[in-house]
């Protein structure tokens, strides 16, 4: 039996959702081209699309709000939130960003020039861009066992330091400018890295000068992991491994709205004054003046709390318990899922799920689409979709391997009773799977397909 952990909160403001029937959610789906990036959230009962900015924010974090000080330069919540970071991660210098990718382009911007090489364990998309956006080449290192749905590695997140230090050698550590860590590993399911590995790999840069940041969306997530799964470290507080963690970077980048428990805002954190006066340059130039980079004081307040709620070990524990239980009453009933299930998410496995699918009829974007006709629950695709592309030359389709559909759990906001729901749908999902027919497009846009496609039933 999936192991029940009752809400470490309870509940004093509330937002009604609304079921729709079957057939109205017909008439939605059609109307939205079967892209449930058009579908109206209004018209959502469960919405697992994103872990990001969806948080509930606790009582103490809308107080905050509250005490919002508006100054355009060195307003209070500034330095509340430099204490957060510096408790918490331990860089001098920070700036505040609106959200995660703004701080990825001032970092790449300032530390990155044409031709050069960033490695990571696996840059999520945005990183990616950004990297590229620079002129540079992102290259992902994550280990073997990282790509594979089944394999039971407990920090699957991690680097393969033997290629990190063979990429070294064959570019020249002059072309590599700094190396980045997704903790968790967002595009590999959420998976942890371990503290034994950012060591590692740290050791594998020192000796060539180059810094390591580490893309900390997820830190509160991952040392959770740490401390339930790494040896040596069952006694410690998640705070100390996050001291711990943060010791052997050079920096970070934040999203908020992941583990900051924020609808808005992040930050890029470092120890060089060298980098913290270039990206400052930058950050005037296109976020706004260093002490508020974009967001109002009152948004600084908001995520200098949720940082540190987010390391309460009550809440994590229930957290990635949400996760796990939705895995494990998959699992019973033999729905195919990446396992073990990662911090944030449940990812299906649609190539399992539906094997008399070709990849060419788009079997994760089905899958999404029953979700929604099945129950009203919204989930996002991580397949063909996102990342098929054609070969210019042949015109045929070069598909990924993993072929998965995400159902992300929003932090404090979706209870025991509704993960259930989610659960019951799917097995039934699971018990006519031979009844789904594929998807074909009917508007493909050039780039982020994703977003703006449109499909008809076959
Ligand atoms: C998500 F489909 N993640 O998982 P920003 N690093 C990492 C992330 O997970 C991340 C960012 C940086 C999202 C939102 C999202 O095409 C997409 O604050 C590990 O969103 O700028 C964001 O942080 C960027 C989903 C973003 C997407 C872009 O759902």
């Amino acid at each position: 039996m999936a192991q029940l952990i009752p809400e470490p909160y309870r509940i004093k403001s509330v937002e009604p959702i609304r079921l729709t029937t079957p057939e109205e959610r017909k008439t939605i789906l059609a109307a939205a081209g079967y892209n449930l990036f058009s579908v109206r959230s209004e018209d959502v009962y469960i919405d697992l699309l994103t872990d990001s900015g969806t948080s509930a924010m606790s009582d103490a974090q809308w107080a905050g709000l509250m005490g919002g000080d508006e100054a355009y330069a060195c307003c209070r919540n500034y330095y509340s939130l430099q204490e957060s970071i510096s408790d918490i991660f331990g860089f001098p210098y920070f700036l505040p960003t609106h959200q995660g990718r703004a701080a990825e382009k001032v970092l790449f911007a300032a530390m990155v020039k044409p031709g050069d090489v960033v490695p990571s364990n696996t840059h999520f998309d945005t990183t990616r861009a950004n990297v590229e956006a620079a002129g540079a080449q992102a290259v992902d290192l994550v280990i073997a066992e990282g790509l594979q749905p089944t394999s039971h590695h407990p920090f699957k997140g991690n680097m393969d330091v033997e290629r990190l230090l063979q990429l070294i050698e064959q570019v020249g550590a002059q072309r590599v400018p700094l190396a980045m860590l997704t903790i968790t590993n967002n595009s590999g399911g959420g998976q942890p890295v371990s503290l034994a590995n950012i060591r590692a790999v740290k050791e594998a840069l020192a000796p060539h000068g180059i810094p390591l940041f580490i893309d900390a969306c997820r830190y509160a997530e991952n040392t959770y992991f740490i401390q339930q799964r790494e040896p040596g470290y069952s006694g410690k507080t998640t705070w100390e491994i996050a001291r711990e963690i943060f010791s052997h970077a050079d920096g970070c980048t934040m999203s908020g709205k992941k583990d900051g428990l924020v609808n808005i805002g992040g930050f890029l954190a470092m120890n060089s004054q060298k980098v913290y006066q270039r990206a400052s340059q930058l950050l005037i130039l296109w976020e706004g003046f260093v002490t508020y980079g974009g967001l109002a004081g009152r948004d600084l307040e908001a995520m200098a709390r949720g940082l540190r709620e987010a390391l309460d070990e009550r809440y994590l524990v229930h957290r990635i318990g949400q996760v796990r239980y939705l895995a494990e009453r998959l699992l019973e009933a033999g729905v195919p899922i990446v396992e073990p299930p990662g911090g944030h998410a449940v990812y299906l496995d649609a190539r399992r799920f539906l094997p008399h699918l070709p990849q060419a009829e788009l079997p994760g974007q089905v899958l999404v689409v029953h979700l929604y006709l099945q129950g009203g629950i919204r989930a996002v695709e991580i397949g063909s979709v996102m990342f098929a592309r054609k070969d210019e030359t042949t015109g045929g389709w070069k598909y990924p391997e993993l072929e998965l559909v995400r159902l992300a759990i929003p932090r404090r906001v979706y209870t025991q009773t509704h993960l259930d729901y989610v659960a019951d749908v799917l097995i039934e999902l699971y018990e006519k799977r031979e009844q789904l027919h594929g998807l074909r497009y009917t508007y493909e846009p050039p780039f982020l397909r994703h977003f703006t496609a449109r499909f008809e039933p076959l």
